[in-house]
């Protein structure tokens, strides 16, 4: 689409919605930034914007209504908003900042999404193609905007891209070369609504693909192989639980086999600086993804031996006393959590709650298997969980008013020995602005001891 001169609407002022109008002003669009929050801060968004971006906060007026062209929304805005329909009966276009990105960029995509592991699995994906191309974007909701890069992408780039069902409701023509689904359990039902959108909505990563190209999928989610038939696109498969005939598995001696015409294998877990099955599998994931763009096994192997866990994801912040603190703030949903907690080798003492997505955390509260010590319960959700640990036959439960405050309960109540875990299970909105914020507060209040 020429987009000099259209009148373009970006709904939301967050990372995405300033990196979207940045593409836009360079293509020559009059561009107007809104958001719904008008208690934020104008001038300090339009010091992040192009001077020719006009800045809108809380209403737009009917004439900047009746003049929008094309709609651009970030990931935080659902697509089913008063607002947003208003301009879809219109028959307006609206595009996602990953379609717009994609809209102008050049080079081939490897796509990543499922609940959890997308961080994990898109770090390493991007190490591993680093290591062998010269143009490598590692973007999306890793917390990097494609927009902000689509521009500087050529023909032989590689975009590796963290892609959430967020981003995929808006999707037009966006087409991975490859793509993977890790696995699909209960997360952000209050925007998809039904499980069964919020499958659809992360099976959209294909929509574009053809037989020619390829989707990687976790063999043993369910969900995942039931829809694997029916998908126009080349499925390969990876399995942490058994030795699959073609694809990529966990043997019985813990070596990760890569299967196609010979067998080859790629290392030894021990091999590995990650921990735990669910990170196996993200390296099985990642290097199935980098086999079909092309790298060679070698460039593979070294890379995937070389990589160290993300932040934020189980991860080791400072032992004080003989009490180890660790910091899981990417632990956003009841599944993710559940990882958090069954990766602790010490009686534990765990901060949880925050934002309420309308998730179940019975699975998460069975997950404690004994291990947890003190459940410190902070956020809109603590009431939720204390009853559903109650119902569980747990107890042993402290409400927090702030993080600080749970961060202090653990350690008067920790003995050498111990951790001292955030792994919340749910979002950070309404007490931070996101995971990292959250978990940097945690490193810091940890470090603070
Ligand atoms: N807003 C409106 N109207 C609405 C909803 C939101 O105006 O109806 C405004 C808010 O007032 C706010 C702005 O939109 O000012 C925020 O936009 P945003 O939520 O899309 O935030 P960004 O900073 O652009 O960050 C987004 C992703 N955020 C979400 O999906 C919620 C980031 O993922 C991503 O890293 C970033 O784009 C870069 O592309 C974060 C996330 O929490 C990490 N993702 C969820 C997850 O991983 O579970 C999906």
């Amino acid at each position: 689409m020429n987009l000099a001169g259209k009148n373009v609407l970006v709904i939301g002022t967050g990372k995405s919605g300033v990196a979207a109008s940045g593409l836009l002003v360079s293509q020559g669009a009059d561009v107007i930034l809104f958001d719904g929050n008008k208690e934020l801060d104008k001038e300090a968004i339009q010091s992040k914007t192009d001077k020719k971006v006009q800045i809108v906060l809380g209403a737009l007026t009917k004439e900047q209504e009746e003049n929008v062209e094309l709609l651009v929304l970030s990931p935080g805005v659902p697509i089913d908003i008063p607002m947003v329909e208003s301009f879809q009966k219109k028959n307006i276009p609206i595009w996602g900042e990953i379609e717009l990105a994609y809209q102008f960029a050049k080079g081939r995509i490897a796509a990543i999404t499922g609940t959890n592991g997308k961080t994990t699995t898109t770090s390493l994906a991007g190490e591993i193609m680093k290591a062998y191309y010269e143009s490598v974007f590692v973007v999306g909701n890793i917390g990097n905007p494609y927009t902000d890069v689509a521009l500087e992408t050529r023909e032989d780039t590689v975009v590796v891209a963290e892609i959430s069902s967020f981003q995929l409701e808006t999707i037009d023509q966006f087409h991975p070369a490859v793509s993977a689904i890790l696995n699909i359990t209960p997360d952000h039902l209050n925007r998809h609504h039904t499980m069964e959108c919020y499958i659809d909505t992360k099976f959209n990563i294909t929509k574009n693909q053809t037989e020619k190209e390829y989707c990687v999928l976790n063999y043993e989610d369910e969900v995942l192989r039931q829809r694997a038939e029916s998908l126009g696109v080349n499925v390969i498969y990876f399995s942490s639980q058994r030795i699959l005939e073609k694809g990529i598995y966990l043997d019985e001696n813990q070596d990760i086999i890569w299967k196609e015409d010979s067998l080859i294998k790629v290392c030894n877990v021990h091999d590995l600086k990650l921990l735990g099955t669910h990170n196996y599998e993200n390296v099985m994931a990642a290097v199935a993804i980098a086999v079909k763009i092309g790298v060679p096994m070698d460039v593979i192997r070294k890379a995937v031996c070389d990589f160290v866990a993300v932040e934020h994801r189980i991860e080791f912040v400072a032992e004080k006393n003989g009490v180890a603190f660790y910091n899981d703030s990417k632990g956003t949903n009841p599944d993710a959590a559940i990882k958090g907690i069954q990766a602790m080798v010490r009686p534990t003492l765990l901060i949880g709650g925050g934002y309420d997505k309308g998730g179940d955390f019975t699975e998460w509260i069975e997950a404690f298997d004994g291990k947890v010590k003190l459940l410190v319960l902070i956020g809109q959700t603590r009431e939720k969980i204390a009853e559903t640990a109650k119902k569980c036959g747990f107890d042993k439960i402290v409400f927090a008013e702030s993080l600080e405050e749970a961060v202090n309960v653990c350690w008067q109540n920790a003995e050498s020995g111990d951790a001292i875990l955030l792994s919340p299970a749910c979002a950070s909105w309404g007490m931070f602005p996101n995971y990292e914020v959250r978990g940097e507060m945690f490193k810091e209040l940890a470090k603070g001891i």
